[in-house]
C-alpha cells in the first residue's frame, strides 16, 4: 500500500520539492503518493506524513488523525511544538546543507569582527593606517548552543584556530573545544567571549540569555552575532550595551518580529549589523533525503530521527 505524503510547507516551494521529493522518496524505496496541500483530493484524514514549516496552511492538525509524524523543513520549532492540535510525533530539520550554511555564515561574521575588516571596507579617508588584527588563536569565541548547528561552527571556529568555548543545557565533551553549562556555567563562558555566537532554540528558559546582567559579564568592546532566534536577546539592554561601547557590534539575522519593523532602532544603529533571517537556508536535496529517510523510518516501525522533544521546547 502507498503512503500518502502531503508537502503542507510553504506552497510556493512545492514546485522545488516535488521533485526533490520524489527522488528521495524513491531512493529509500518506499511506496508513496505526494501532493501538494493546494491539491483538490487531498483529504487530511488520509494523510500518513505532512511535510510541514511555519509558514504552512496547516496549523490545526486535528484533522489529520491518521498522521504518522509531521517532518518540519525548519530547525527551529517553537512556532509549533506547542499547538494543543499536534498530537503528532514532531521532526525538526537536521539538514547537511542547512549545517554547511550556517558554519559559513557564523565564520563569515565572525571572521570580520575578529579582523576588523569595516575599518578598511568603509572607508579610511585617504589615512594610510595599518592595523595589526591578532591571530585567531589569541581570540576567545564562544557559541552558545551546542547542538546541530552550534557545535559544527564551534569545530569549523577551532579549525581557524580560535580559542573556543562553548555552552548547553547538558554538560558536552566536544575536541579542542572549552564546554560549559547550567548558569554558572553561562556566567564562567561569558567573562572569557570576546565574540559571541548565538545558536540556541527559542524556548521560556532561552529568552533574554543575554541581558544587562550577562552583556555586563562580557569583557568590554565584545562582539555578538545572532543567527539564532531574536527572543535570546533583550532588544533594550543590547541597544544600552552598544551606546556604552560594552558591545562593539552587533550582527543580527533573526528578532522578535520578522520582517524587523522599518521604524526599529537596529536599522540605523552604527553598530549593528541587520540579516534578513538568511543565516542558512533548509537545502531542497538534503532536506528531501532526510524527510525521505524519517518515511522509510516510520514505515517499517524504527525510531524516528530528530525528534523535537515537548518537554523541553526544542
Ligand atoms: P539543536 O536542538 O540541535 O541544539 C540546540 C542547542 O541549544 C543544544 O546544544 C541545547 O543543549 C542548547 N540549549 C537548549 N536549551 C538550552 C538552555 N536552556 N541552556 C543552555 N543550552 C540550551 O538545534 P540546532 O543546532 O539545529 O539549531 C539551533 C537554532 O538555530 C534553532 O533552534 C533555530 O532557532 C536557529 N536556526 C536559525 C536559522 C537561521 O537561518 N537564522 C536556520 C536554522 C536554525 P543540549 O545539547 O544540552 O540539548
Ligand atoms: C530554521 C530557520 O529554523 O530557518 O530552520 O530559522
Amino acid at each position: 500500500m502507498s503512503v500518502n505524503v502531503l508537502f503542507a510547507a510553504k506552497q510556493s516551494d512545492w514546485a522545488e520539492y516535488e521533485g526533490a521529493l520524489t527522488k528521495a522518496l524513491r531512493a529509500v524505496d518506499v511506496e508513496f503518493i505526494l501532493s501538494a496541500h493546494s491539491a483538490p483530493h487531498c483529504t487530511p484524514g488520509e494523510v500518513d506524513y505532512l511535510v510541514w514549516s511555519p509558514d504552512s496552511p496547516v496549523q490545526d492538525f486535528t484533522p489529520y488523525h491518521r498522521c504518522k509524524a509531521v517532518l518540519s523543513l525548519w530547525a527551529g520549532v517553537e512556532r509549533v511544538i506547542n499547538n494543543p492540535t499536534l498530537t503528532q510525533p514532531l521532526c525538526r530539520m537536521v539538514d547537511k546543507g542547512l549545517e554547511d550554511g550556517m558554519v559559513e555564515w557564523v565564520c563569515g561574521h565572525v571572521m570580520r569582527h575578529h579582523l576588523g575588516m569595516d575599518a578598511q571596507i568603509l572607508g579610511q579617508n585617504g589615512e594610510w593606517k595599518p592595523h595589526c588584527p591578532p591571530l585567531a588563536r589569541q581570540r576567545q569565541v564562544t557559541v552558545l548552543g551546542l547542538g546541530a548547528l552550534g557545535s559544527a561552527c564551534a569545530r569549523m571556529l577551532r579549525q581557524f584556530g580560535f580559542d573556543v568555548a562553548g555552552w548547553s543545557r547538558r554538560q558536552k565533551d566536544l575536541e579542542g573545544i572549552t564546554c560549559f553549562s547550567g548558569n554558572d556555567g553561562l556566567h564562567d563562558v561569558l567573562k572569557r567571549s570576546e565574540i559571541v555566537v548565538l545558536l540556541l532554540p527559542n524556548t521560556p528558559e532561552t529568552e533574554n540569555t543575554l541581558n544587562a546582567q550577562t552583556l555586563a559579564l562580557m569583557p568590554r568592546g565584545a562582539f555578538i552575532v545572532n543567527p539564532g532566534r531574536g527572543p535570546l536577546i533583550d532588544d533594550d539592554a543590547l541597544l544600552i550595551a552598544l551606546d556604552s561601547g560594552q558591545i562593539a557590534h552587533a550582527t543580527l539575522d533573526v528578532f522578535r518580529i520578522e520582517p524587523l519593523p522599518g521604524t526599529h532602532p537596529y536599522w540605523t544603529h552604527p553598530n549593528v549589523t541587520v540579516t534578513p533571517h538568511m543565516a542558512a537556508e533548509t537545502r531542497t536535496d538534503t532536506a528531501s533525503e532526510m524527510v525521505a529517510e524519517n518515511i522509510r523510518r516510520g514505515e517499517t516501525g524504527e525510531d524516528f530521527i530528530n525528534l523535537a522533544d515537548r518537554k523541553s521546547g526544542y
